[in-house]
């Protein structure tokens, strides 16, 4: 058994007493209250899931295992000569609570590469799919497609206990999560590079071997690292990551599992925002000639676009109420390495205006920009200005804290998900009888 297998299986057996005995203990303790505004308006605040992978503060942003996100950069272990630490360990971190040790997560890492071979049929399933598909609805079928390939689905098939549920979904998801960067740059080949594909190298990590795969130099490597990492998990509540563990609750395998929260992640309100930043910043682009706006142009941009009835895309957050750690990491990047690139200054200058409009504005509870107002940028600065691509790159990130959480689910044997639904007339009524 591999040292994170090993390791988890004992992280497992302590935390199972623990839910236990809340369940058994405590299971009628009352700690929320749902108001008709929160069943009405898609269960904001509601606490009503349970995640120990990732906490997310309203003003201080994510927490991955109780690191700040600065904090999981400066302790993972990074590949040699690289200044972003390996995806590989971020997986090792969220699924057990541990920083791993370099001998850790070179041997997970090594685990990752036995794994990545696609099968053949993925190919074609890819390259059946017209050329004008969103790369998210090619990237979710493929992974839809090995569904077949589940070592949960099958045992399970054959009379597995509830106890042993997670070691298939470890095996799985390992399985899985070693072919998406393979998945996602043949998918970028067939889409936009005329299908000249370039072979992985077997000698790289999984960020690494994506950045090579997509043939672009360093320091996209380090990009890929940061932009998995910083996607990975936000809690549980968000679209993308509640999709996959609710399918998951069915006890559907991590394929079909990840592929429904891929979908999730391909709406506009979520993941799409970040091709949405790019597309919206082009069309100022195209209007100012390619030159930088003044703040007032900028700010004349924003009001058209809200008065045109629209969103501000990478403005605004469901939870948060302070700058999104994960834009304020990218923009450190930015300003180390692209701080001359025209579009960093258009973002520069959104920062400076958006939020006041935000206020005057009136609507959104938070004006501060989210992680979608600045990873656009970074990857069209290093050519990949295929932006209907971006969002792919954020499932891949995604993939890795759901499937971290999927895993955890059956680990602790967390039940099928079903909330109860009402009518309007019993809300009426409910609602009137409050108010007395
Ligand atoms: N621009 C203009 N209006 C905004 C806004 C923005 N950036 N953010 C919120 N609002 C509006 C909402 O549309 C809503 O208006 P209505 O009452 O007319 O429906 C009002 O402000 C209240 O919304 P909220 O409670 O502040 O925000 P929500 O929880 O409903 O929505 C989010 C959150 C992210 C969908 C929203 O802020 C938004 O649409 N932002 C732009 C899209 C975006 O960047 N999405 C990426 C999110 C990051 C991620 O994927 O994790």
């Amino acid at each position: 058994m591999s040292i994170l297998k090993q390791k988890l299986q004992e992280k497992i057996e302590l935390a199972r007493p623990r839910v236990t005995k809340l369940v058994k203990e405590y299971g009628d303790v009352v700690i929320d209250q749902t108001t008709v505004g929160q069943v009405i308006g898609g269960m904001r605040g509601m606490k009503s899931l349970i995640t120990d992978i990732s906490y997310l503060d309203p003003e201080e942003g994510i927490r991955y295992r109780g690191l700040t996100l600065p904090e999981v950069f400066e302790q993972l272990p990074k590949p040699s000569g690289a200044d972003m630490p390996y995806v590989e360990g971020l997986f090792h971190l969220l699924l057990t609570g541990d920083v791993p040790t370099k001998i850790e997560v070179e041997e997970l890492a090594d685990d990752f590469r036995r794994r990545r071979i696609l099968p053949k049929y993925v190919y074609e399933v890819i390259d059946a799919f017209p050329s004008f598909s969103h790369p998210m609805a090619i990237f979710s079928t493929a992974i839809l497609t090995m569904h077949r390939e589940s070592c949960f689905a099958r045992k399970h098939n054959e009379g597995l206990s509830k106890n042993d549920y997670w070691e298939p979904m470890y095996e799985d998801t390992l399985n899985m999560l070693a072919k998406l960067p393979e998945i996602a740059s043949y998918i970028h080949a067939k889409l936009y590079r005329d299908g000249n594909r370039i072979m992985s190298n077997p000698n790289l990590d999984m960020a690494g071997n994506f950045a090579h795969m997509m043939g672009i130099d360093k320091p996209y490597d380090d990009v890929s690292r940061m932009y998995f990492i910083i996607h990975a998990d936000h809690e549980s509540g968000n679209v993308s990551a509640h999709t996959g563990h609710l399918v998951a609750s069915a006890l559907s395998d991590v394929y079909l599992s990840t592929s429904a929260m891929v979908n999730g992640l391909a709406g506009p309100l979520h993941g799409l925002a970040n091709q949405e930043v790019l597309r919206w910043m082009q069309d100022l682009s195209e209007k100012m000639d390619g030159k930088v706006p003044n703040k007032e142009e900028m700010s004349k941009f924003v009001w058209d676009t809200l008065n045109s009835g629209h969103v501000i895309p990478g403005y605004g957050h469901a939870v948060l109420r302070k700058t999104d750690p994960r834009y304020s990491i990218q923009r450190e990047f930015c300003l180390e390495n692209m701080k001359d690139d025209v579009l960093f200054k258009y973002t520069d200058m959104l920062y400076q205006v958006v939020p006041d409009i935000l206020r005057e504005h009136g609507k959104a509870k938070n004006p501060w920009p989210n992680v979608d107002a600045q990873s656009g940028i970074i990857q069209w600065h290093y050519g990949v200005t295929d932006y209907d691509f971006y969002t792919v790159l954020f499932a891949i990130g995604r993939a890795v804290g759901v499937t971290a959480n999927l895993i955890w689910d059956r680990a602790l044997g967390y039940p099928l998900e079903r909330p109860k639904s009402i009518t309007t007339d019993m809300l009426e009524k409910m609602a009137k009888a409050g108010k007395k």
